[in-house]
Parts: C-alpha cells; sequence; structure tokens
C-alpha cells in the first residue's frame, strides 16, 4: 500500500493529517470520513482460501479544487487483473450502454469509417453496441478474465492499462468512451492527457462517472472503496479535464444508474457549451460542497448502527434475511455495518463468476438465485440497491407471498408488496 501524496485533481501536494477539518479555508488536502481498514470490495474469496486482508479506507478533500479523493493506494494488480463485475449482469445496464450507443452513434454520424475506444471495455457490453450500428471498436481492459469474455464475444480487445507508451501505438480516434473508469484511476492527470493524445481532432470524449452529489444526497456511503480513488463533482472534473486541454461541453444526468451517474462530453474546443453545465454545477455547490461532506461524514456511522439494528430486531423475531446481489459495495456495506453470517443466510447473485465464493471479512457466502429459491428468507436485504426497480420488479411473486425487501439507502426501510 502506498500514499498518493499530491491532489489528484489540481496536483496540489500539501496534506494536512490534523485538526483542519476545523479549519477548512486552510489551503490543503484533508482527511473527512475514517472508515476503518476493510477488505476489498471485490475480492470475494474461495473456500479455503479465506484471508483477513484489510485495507485503510479514508476519505480526503481538497481545500483547493474540492476534489474527494482516496490517498491510501492499493497496487493496481490487486484490484484489477482478475475482476468479477460484469457489465452484462444486470438488463438495466445492458439496456443503458445500448441506448448510450445509439445515441452517440446518431449525436456524431458515426459511420463505419470511425472508429470507438472504449477504456475499460470490461466484458465488451458498450461496445458490441457500437458494432450493431456498423462502428469499429477497439476495447481496453486490464483484467485477463473479463477481457478474454470480450474477445469471445468478438470485440477485440487489448489486456493493458491505457497509458501513454500504449496509446502512441494506437490511431487518433473520432470517440473515446471510458465508463465507471476515472474514479478508478490513480493518474488522473496522466489518464487525462493520455484522451488527449489519442483523441482525433474532432473527437468527443464522454465518460460516466458516479456523482457524489448522488452519494452524498443518498447517504450510499458503500461506494466509498479502495477501487474508487475519486469522487467526482463538476468543479474539479472540468478543472482536472481543462488542464488536459479538453472543455467539458455537455453533461446527462441518469438518477438511477448506479445510485445517480453523470455523463460528461469533453472536447478540445470550448465553443459549444451547453447551459446544463453551468446548471448542474450550481445545483452541486449547494449539495456538495465541503460542509455537505462533512454533515454526510458524521451520519455515515450512525445509518451503520440503524441498518444493524434494524436486521437484529428482525433476527430477534426469528426473521430469515439473506442478501439480495453481492455487488463490489456490499463488501463495505456488511464490514463496516458489521453484518455478518449471524444476520446473513447468504446473498444471491446471479454472476456465475461469484457463485462459490464468499464476501470477504464477513464471509457471506454468494450463491446462485436458483439455490436461493430453494431456501428463500423472509426478508432480502437488497444489497444491490441501484437496481431496486428491476429486481422489486423481477421478485414480485416473492413479495405477493409475503417476503420483504429491507432497503438500506437513503435510511434503512422495509419494502413489501
Ligand atoms: O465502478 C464499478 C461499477 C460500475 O460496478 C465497480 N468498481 C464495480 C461495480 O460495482 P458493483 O459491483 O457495486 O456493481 P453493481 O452493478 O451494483 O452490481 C450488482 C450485482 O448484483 C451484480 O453482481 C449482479 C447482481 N444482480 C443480481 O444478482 N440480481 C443484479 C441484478 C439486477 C439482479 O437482479
Amino acid at each position: 500500500m502506498s500514499s498518493w501524496l499530491p491532489c489528484r485533481g489540481c496536483g496540489l501536494s500539501e496534506f494536512s493529517l490534523g485538526a483542519s477539518l476545523w479549519a477548512p479555508r486552510h489551503r490543503a488536502v484533508v482527511p473527512m470520513l475514517n472508515m476503518g481498514s476493510l477488505p476489498l470490495a471485490n475480492r470475494l474469496e474461495n473456500p479455503g482460501s479465506i484471508s483477513d486482508k484489510a485495507y485503510p479506507l479514508v476519505v480526503y478533500y481538497c481545500h483547493n479544487c474540492a476534489l474527494i479523493q482516496l490517498a491510501d493506494l492499493v497496487p493496481r494488480d490487486e484490484m484489477f487483473t482478475e475482476y468479477v463485475y460484469l457489465t452484462s449482469a444486470s438488463k438495466t445496464m445492458m439496456e443503458h450502454f445500448d441506448r448510450y450507443a445509439e445515441a452517440l452513434s446518431n449525436r456524431l454520424d458515426l459511420t463505419t469509417r470511425d472508429s470507438v475506444l472504449d477504456v475499460g471495455s470490461n466484458d465488451g457490453t458498450l461496445l458490441k453496441a457500437f458494432q450493431r450500428r456498423g462502428v469499429r471498436v477497439l476495447g481496453i481492459e486490464p483484467a485477463q478474465n473479463v477481457a478474454s469474455i470480450a474477445e469471445q464475444g468478438g470485440v477485440p480487445t487489448l489486456t493493458e492499462y491505457f497509458d501513454l507508451e500504449l496509446a502512441k501505438k494506437l490511431e487518433k480516434v473520432r470517440l473515446v468512451t471510458a465508463n465507471n473508469i476515472m474514479s478508478h484511476v490513480g493518474n488522473l492527470r496522466g489518464f487525462l492527457a493520455t484522451v488527449a493524445h489519442v483523441l482525433g481532432p474532432d473527437g468527443l470524449f464522454v465518460f460516466e462517472v458516479p456523482w457524489v452529489a448522488d452519494v452524498i444526497r443518498n447517504n450510499s456511503f458503500d461506494m466509498i472503496y479502495h477501487e474508487h480513488l475519486t469522487y467526482f463533482g463538476l468543479k474539479p472534473l472540468a478543472r482536472a479535464l481543462r488542464e488536459a486541454g479538453l472543455f467539458l461541453v455537455d453533461l446527462e444526468y441518469y438518477p438511477t444508474i448506479h445510485g445517480g451517474t453523470l455523463r460528461g462530453f469533453a472536447s478540445r474546443s470550448s465553443d459549444e457549451l451547453s447551459p446544463v453545465v453551468r446548471e448542474m454545477s450550481t445545483r452541486e455547490e449547494k449539495e456538495a460542497d465541503f460542509w455537505a461532506l462533512k454533515d454526510f461524514s458524521e451520519r455515515v456511522p450512525k445509518l451503520a448502527h440503524q441498518l444493524r439494528n434494524m436486521l437484529l430486531g428482525l433476527k430477534k423475531e426469528g426473521k430469515r434475511i439473506a442478501g439480495y446481489g453481492a455487488p463490489a459495495k456490499a463488501t463495505i456495506l456488511l464490514n463496516y455495518c458489521n453484518i455478518g453470517r449471524n444476520i446473513l443466510d447468504y446473498a444471491s447473485d446471479t454472476t456465475p463468476l461469484k457463485q462459490g465464493k464468499s464476501i470477504p471479512g464477513v464471509r457471506v457466502p454468494v450463491v446462485s438465485p436458483q439455490l436461493a429459491r430453494t431456501k428463500p428468507p423472509d426478508y432480502y436485504l437488497l444489497l444491490a440497491w441501484n437496481f431496486r426497480e428491476e429486481i422489486l420488479t423481477k421478485e414480485k411473486e416473492f413479495l405477493d407471498k409475503g417476503g420483504r425487501f429491507v432497503v438500506p439507502f437513503p435510511n434503512p426501510e422495509v419494502v413489501d408488496s
């Protein structure tokens, strides 16, 4: 584990570890929320190879550029060489990325002469949608197992990290996409410079990031984990792009994707600035400033207690509880709230790569939905809360038979039919 000293957004190298929380005008990067030591979110464990590895998880705020970030870095190969998350794991994301490809193909009038480069292309879900529209594609995906799935599905994929050395070997492209990748990048300034390098003169860089304003408003502290090094607000994001010679010209907002996602559009020219960028920045100033983050940091431990107490209350009544989904964020929610096997019998997840393993730290076993259906609980804790609508619709029969869901955010609540 190492520490990344300069702010990932503006490069300020002054870190203050002391009581600077109470001196907000002090120009430094300051700790705001200490979540203790927690296991890596996606490191599901195989039976027989249980480890107690945990790493510090502390959220910092940069008073110079307002970027919210982690400063302690887990070596990236420990997190990304083998990956268990597949974009195609939900209908919601498959449909989202199909609409994405449709919208971008139309916006840029993409033809067979154009190519799209997707950084962090995962199992190729987005690129397949571009291929269906006749566009040439190339994926960059460091996780070997996930890149192989994309290749097998006919999506050309380089199993590499995206850096300048690699970019120098690539042709210039009309469109670079990077969805849920920028939060994972240690060297953000280097990453954006690499995007700028590979983008053709009339090229567009389109990316999706979870919006930190939603994390704060929804109380979704389980979105904070070692893979997510940066929690983007618009101001620091636009600044980091500008320093790489890119301008944030347009924005779209998807409130139900990963709990609240911004799709940003950046180009080399700032001529086409859409008013939505200004509107959203104003909204964010009220909802995700230093004080909002400070309040959130104080709410987090209380929310964790509330959720655990609610589940313990149900256990006292003799209810059987299981987890629904085994997303990365479940590792954080369960470990931070100390919700273990004494509370959850199992977590059911549709991803074959996750089944048969267990959630690290709390050791809750991950089972297939088929197996879960043979031992249905009275209550499901909705760990994949970002798919609330999709899941509640799919589980109508469970609800109609008297089953219930505990939804953890924004405040723990029980949902029935
Ligand atoms: O940034 C990241 C994002 C985009 O995806 C990552 N660092 C890792 C990952 O985060 P996550 O694991 O929290 O993502 P999801 O999409 O919330 O994961 C949902 C999980 O729930 C998947 O394992 C699939 C599962 N699932 C299920 O079992 N039944 C999902 C649905 C909709 C279902 O019906």
